[in-house]
């Protein structure tokens, strides 16, 4: 337990150092593609995400006794660049065909479904020499460099977050069972969640073992976050998630139908305790960590 620990405090601390970072990805990004398409990059990017995916990268950065410097949110710029897009184009037409993003309207609503895949595209491998360049500038030498990147790289593709949407796109109309359903959300959320921790812990050249409890925390709280996801689904409106709830209309399996909201919500606090079990044998003194385990079953959106 961390008493004492005030994480919404800590997140608004973090939000403009990672909204900055953003901000610098989008610039150099956008000189690189035509300019409807870096408008459609920052329509993504920039707009108002939790930024969970920054928080862990750089919050493990620090555990692991990493400094404190710009560099930092840069690397943690990286994941969220993979998130941006995958969010840009699960949203497409050919997915999910989704009307409203975190309150706003979804990027191809307004920049178009051309342009939309074109700014996605672009993200995925300036994601990957975003991550590069900010583990070299936080010192890491070249095999450790690449480490990071293979991280993230490896969580967002076939064997993570790809592979993951497939099979919750080819699930659609299908009743998927526990299994599966775990099976899915660790590639399509776990993956990515998990690979933020590693690439900050591995960025500051933690030891094996922390690494190994690092990822055992991520995949809890990867999938304490789905099933949470799952229930907000169920229970809230477009206004209060800031996005249309569609799983039901998509015919997609959740964990409320399979288990009910009750079970759903005993089995998301019992995947939070998990994480924070892993935290705590870690050794890792990160308080923020242990917080946003609970966050995560606790948000509203
Ligand atoms: C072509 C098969 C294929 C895949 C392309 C589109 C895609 C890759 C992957 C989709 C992955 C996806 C949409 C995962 C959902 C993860 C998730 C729970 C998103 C919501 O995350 P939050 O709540 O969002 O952190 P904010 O808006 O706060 O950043």
């Amino acid at each position: 337990m961390s008493p004492g620990f005030d994480l919404e405090e800590y997140l608004a601390r973090e939000a403009p150092r990672i909204q900055v970072a953003l901000e610098r990805a989008t610039a150099w990004i956008g000189e690189r593609v035509a300019p409807d398409v870096a408008a459609a990059v920052r329509h993504g990017v920039l707009s108002e995400g939790k930024r969970l995916r920054p928080v862990l990268c750089v919050t493990a950065w620090r555990a692991c006794g990493g400094g404190d410097g710009d560099a930092a949110y840069d690397l943690a710029a990286s994941p969220e660049l993979i998130h941006a897009y995958s969010l840009m184009h699960d949203d497409l037409p050919c997915m999910d065909d989704a009307e409203l993003r975190r309150g706003r309207p979804t990027t191809h609503r307004i920049h178009g479904e051309d342009v939309t895949l074109r700014a996605g595209a672009a993200l995925i491998p300036a994601a990957a020499l975003q991550a590069w360049q900010a583990a070299r500038a936080l010192g890491c030498p070249p095999e450790v460099a690449r480490a990071v990147v293979g991280r993230l790289l490896e969580a967002a593709g076939g064997g993570g977050m790809v592979g993951g949407q497939w099979v919750d796109l080819e699930g659609e109309g299908r009743a998927l069972g526990g299994e599966a359903l775990d099976g899915l959300h660790r590639r399509k959320t776990g993956a990515l969640l998990a690979a933020s921790l590693l690439m900050g812990a591995t960025a500051a050249r933690a030891p094996a073992a922390t690494l190994e409890a690092l990822e055992r925390y991520g995949w809890a709280v990867g999938l304490a976050f789905q099933i949470t996801d799952d229930i907000l689904d169920a229970t809230r409106s477009a206004e209060e998630l800031g996005k249309n709830p569609s799983d039901a209309a998509l015919g997609k399996s959740t964990y409320v139908a399979l288990y009910g909201l009750g079970e759903a919500e005993r089995r998301a606090r019992a995947k939070a305790e998990e994480a924070r079990a892993a935290l705590a044998a870690s050794g890792l003194r990160a308080p923020a960590l242990d917080a946003l385990a609970l966050y995560v079953v606790e948000r509203r959106r």
